[in-house]
């Protein structure tokens, strides 16, 4: 995605985040040094080149926390053009490498949103997506089953699948009955193959409880599927539009609608974001890591790992 440009944050969002980058690096480096002694054995080569990879991955999630504590002070929005979105190319540091993003979770929309705040299925919810699987040409019948999966009950819903179909398989296992910890948790419900899976990641996510969607980052699909009143250009409109100005709050997006017959439902839409993931590839000699966390910035605070995966 191009970065706006009359809102791009540039060199200094970029000097910011580089800077920050430094000192979590310098924090974590300096604490690691006695490794260089033991380069007299190869196993201990590879063990340090392993644990020095750990290290600078760790800076690198310490540096988006740094990133998004930063922008919790300093804006009232969350937006494409803030200093957390600019990718962090590959950077030289030490005799390693890092690499890092930061992705706002809530431009997605949230499965986990099937169910209401009550634990009762929304119904606003899913319409939402049944539309987006319609937009992703994957079948509606999709959102029943998943909201079975979810809800408490055992009692099966049109369309709709629960433990009688699960125990039934030559592997059985029941329903989870309980709200998804990650996107990878859609491979157990019935109809969500490898494929379908893969379709929807672009465009959902799986976060603790119900979250609504940031109007500033959502993509055209999950747009389309959150405001059914507004034609395909319109949307497209809309994302031009935010990148010159973010939305800043929703009383602004509502203003700023193309026309009043379009009546958007806020209790699935937002202007800034609670949850981020950060996905950062170290490389130090011949060790290299992917790793993946989910972050969750609570109000003013520091933001927390709720969790983290190595590739
Ligand atoms: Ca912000
Ligand atoms: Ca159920």
């Amino acid at each position: 995605m191009t970065v706006p440009r009359r809102i791009q944050p540039e060199a200094r969002g970029a000097a910011l985040i580089m800077a920050l980058l430094v000192v979590a690096l310098a924090t974590m480096l300096s604490t690691t040094l006695f490794f260089r002694q033991d380069v007299w054995l190869r196993q201990v080569d590879t063990q340090r080149d392993q644990a020095q990879t750990r290290i600078i991955a760790g800076a690198g999630i310490a540096w988006a926390r740094a990133v998004l504590a930063y922008d919790t002070r300093t804006s009232v929005s969350d937006h494409l053009g803030e200093a957390w979105a600019i990718t962090v190319p590959t950077t030289r540091v030490e005799d390693g490498e890092i690499a890092g993003q930061v992705t706002d979770e809530q431009g997605k929309w949230n499965l986990n949103n099937l169910l209401a705040g009550d634990g009762s299925v929304s119904a606003a919810n899913m319409e939402v997506f049944r539309r987006l699987l319609v937009l992703l040409r994957l079948s509606p019948e999709l959102a029943a089953t998943l909201a079975d999966w979810l809800d408490k009950d055992s009692e099966p819903s049109a369309g709709g699948a629960e433990d009688a179909y699960y125990l039934a398989q030559p592997q059985p296992y029941r329903s989870a009955n309980r709200i998804l910890t990650d996107v990878d948790g859609l491979l157990r419900v019935r109809g969500f193959d490898a494929n379908v899976v893969e379709r929807l990641r672009p465009h959902v996510t799986a976060l603790p409880g119900y979250h609504r969607a940031n109007v500033n980052t959502a993509s055209e699909f999950v747009l389309s599927a959150l405001l059914p009143d507004m034609q395909p250009s319109e949307i497209r409109q809309m994302i031009a539009q935010r990148e010159r100005i973010p939305f800043r709050d929703f009383v602004d997006f509502r203003a700023r609608l193309p026309r009043s017959e379009i009546a958007p439902n806020q209790e699935l839409l937002d202007t800034r974001s609670r949850y981020f993931t950060v996905l950062i590839r170290a490389r130090y000699g011949r060790a290299g890591l992917t790793t993946e966390a989910l972050l969750e910035r609570p109000g003013r605070d520091w933001p927390l790992v709720v969790w983290q995966k190595y590739q």
